[in-house]
C-alpha cells in the first residue's frame, strides 16, 4: 500500500511552490470599524477556511513561508474582532502558511508589549518551526493587501503610512505599529528588550538593536503601505514610560544581556479559538 505523506508533518511538500505574487489579491481594501462584530460574527465570516488555533496554509501550494502572527493584548476585545476580521481574508490571500498568536497580559499592572512579543516569538515555536515573524498592533488594519505580511532581506516596518498620522512616517527610524523579522534577524538582535513597562520606546529601543548589529529597516512604499488605526482613548495601566529616554541611550549596553536570552514569564493558559491561539500570561510586571 502506499504511505501518504503525513500533512501535519511535511505540509504541503509535494505541491508546488506559490508564486512570488499571490494571484488573487484585491490591491486597495474598503476597511471601516463602525459595524459591530463579534467573534462569532468573525467566525462565521472566515472561519470555514481555518483551522484550529487561527491557522491555515494554501491548499494548491507550498507556501514560501511559515509566518506567526503576534499580537500583543489586553481588554481590546472588540478591537480583536475587526483586526480578525480583515486580517484573516488578507493574510489567506497572500497564501501564506500561518497562525495568529494573541498574547493577553495577565492582571492590570504596567503593560509591558515589547515583553508580549517576546513571549509571542517563544510560544508559537513550541508550536510550529515558523520561519518568519510578524508583530502587531491589534488597532492597525492594512488598506492594501499588496502589502505582504512576510519576511525579507532586512527586517521589515509594514505601518509605514497611517491614517493616525495623515499617511506620513513620522521619523525614520520608525520601528512600530506592525513589523516582520526572520527568525535569524530576531535572534541576531535578541529580540525586544523586556525592560520598556508602560507606553514607548520598546520600539525605537528594536530599531537601535538592528542597525547595531549592521541591519537596515526595509519598507513597503507609501502606497501599499496604507493603515487604518482604530481609534481609541489611552489605555489605563499603560501610562507613557517616564524612563523611556533614558533607556534608549542604554540599547547597547543591554542588548545581549536583555531580550530572548533572559525572558521569564508564567503561562496562565492556552486556549484554542477557531480565530487564534490566545495565550495569557504573568509578565512579572513590578509591584
Ligand atoms: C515615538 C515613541 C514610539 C512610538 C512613536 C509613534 C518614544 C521614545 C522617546 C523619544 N518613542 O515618540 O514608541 O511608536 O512615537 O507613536 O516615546
Amino acid at each position: 500500500p502506499t504511505v501518504r505523506p503525513n500533512p501535519t508533518e511535511s505540509p504541503g511538500r509535494s505541491l508546488d511552490p506559490c508564486p512570488d505574487v499571490p494571484p488573487n489579491l484585491r490591491g486597495v481594501l474598503h476597511v471601516e470599524f463602525r459595524t459591530n462584530r463579534t467573534l462569532q460574527d468573525v467566525r462565521n465570516h472566515v472561519g470555514p477556511l481555518l483551522q484550529l488555533g487561527g491557522r491555515y496554509r494554501p491548499t494548491s501550494c507550498r507556501a514560501k513561508q511559515k509566518v506567526a502572527v503576534i499580537v500583543p493584548f489586553r481588554n481590546r476585545s472588540q478591537h480583536l474582532n475587526h483586526w480578525l476580521y480583515y486580517l484573516h481574508p488578507v493574510l489567506m490571500r497572500q497564501q501564506l502558511d500561518y497562525g495568529v498568536y494573541v498574547i493577553n497580559q495577565d492582571g492590570d499592572g504596567a503593560f509591558n508589549r515589547a515583553k508580549l512579543m517576546n513571549i509571542g516569538f517563544n510560544e508559537s515555536l513550541k508550536e510550529y518551526d515558523y520561519d518568519c515573524f510578524v508583530f502587531s498592533d491589534v488597532d492597525l488594519v492594512p488598506l492594501d493587501d499588496r502589502n505582504l505580511y512576510r519576511c525579507s532581506d532586512h527586517p521589515r516596518h509594514l505601518s509605514v503610512a497611517v491614517d493616525k498620522f495623515n499617511f506620513i512616517l513620522p521619523y525614520a527610524t520608525i520601528f512600530g505599529g506592525v513589523t516582520a523579522l526572520s527568525k535569524q534577524q530576531f535572534l541576531k538582535v535578541n529580540g525586544f528588550s523586556n525592560t520598556f513597562w508602560g507606553w514607548g520606546g520598546e520600539d525605537d529601543d528594536l530599531s537601535q538593536r538592528l542597525s547595531y548589529r549592521g541591519m537596515f529597516i526595509s519598507r513597503p512604499d507609501s502606497v501599499t503601505g496604507r493603515y487604518k488605526m482604530i481609534k481609541h482613548g489611552r489605555d489605563s495601566h499603560n501610562d507613557p514610560n517616564p524612563n523611556r529616554e533614558q533607556k534608549l541611550t542604554e540599547t547597547y549596553l543591554n542588548m545581549d544581556t536583555d531580550g530572548i536570552n533572559s525572558l521569564s514569564y508564567t503561562v496562565r493558559e492556552i486556549r484554542k479559538d477557531l480565530l487564534y491561539t490566545f495565550v495569557t500570561v504573568d509578565v512579572q510586571a513590578p509591584a
